[in-house]
């Protein structure tokens, strides 16, 4: 397989698509969609997918969409073949998407000018209530394990990462969700997570409610 990924280095549905192929040294070239940084990217990005979610993964000219689905794809060992763990690898994985990055983004897309003239303050507060409810239970599921579903680094953490870097920015995770923040912690260490991290250091600029000085 040829594989291009299509995204952006800030971006953390991207980071969770490198942090699988970084993991498993799969060869493939990053198209950076970045402003206007490489010309034709973003136009060769499109042409695959009108929806414009990325990253975007095209192997051997067949695109594939999702990040899950990208991952699946790339690196299969991300999922486990025991059936319960696939299960809590797959339903971690969708709740730190849905329920952890879909909240943040909403926070974030709140205080970017050209989505949102006028910041929905209503949407904010509901959003980061909705990390509050989150939070704490992702705080005891993770009690006892050293990587979201148990001893393997999987597609949840894949996932997990990237939701919980951003999260933590938007909406910190209070002290009292120890195990919570050190899973964090624990994942920034990780050198997959940590490349994907350095990577998107110049682009720290563009966090639009201001990146804190730390991570
Ligand atoms: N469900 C998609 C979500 C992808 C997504 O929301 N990507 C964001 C970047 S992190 C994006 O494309 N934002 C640009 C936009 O919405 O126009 C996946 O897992 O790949």
């Amino acid at each position: 397989m040829t594989l291009e990924l299509f995204g952006h280095p800030f971006s953390s549905y991207t980071w969770k698509a490198l942090i699988a192929l970084y993991e498993t040294d799969t060869p493939f070239t990053f198209r950076n969609i970045a402003g206007n940084e490489y010309p034709g990217n973003e136009a060769a990005f499109l042409a695959h997918w009108p929806v414009g979610k990325f990253p975007l993964l095209v192997d051997d000219g067949v695109p594939i969409m999702e990040s899950s689905t990208i991952i699946e794809h790339v690196a299969p060992a991300m999922v486990p073949g025991d059936r319960d763990l696939a299960r809590e690898v797959r339903m971690l994985d969708r709740i730190f998407d849905n329920h952890v990055m879909t909240p943040t983004q909403a926070i974030v897309a709140e205080h970017l000018p050209f989505i949102t003239p006028t910041p929905d303050e209503g949407r904010i507060e509901r959003a980061r209530a909705a990390l509050d409810k989150v939070y704490p239970w992702l705080d005891g599921r993770l009690a006892g394990r050293s990587w979201a579903a148990g001893e393997e680094f999987s597609l949840a953490d894949c996932a997990g990462a990237p939701s919980l870097f951003y999260a933590d920015w938007a909406h910190p995770i209070p002290d009292e969700f120890a195990t919570l923040k050190a899973y964090r912690a624990r994942a920034l260490g990780r050198p997959s997570i940590a490349r994907v991290v350095d990577e998107a250091r110049p682009y720290r600029k563009l966090f639009p409610l201001g990146a804190p000085d730390r991570d």
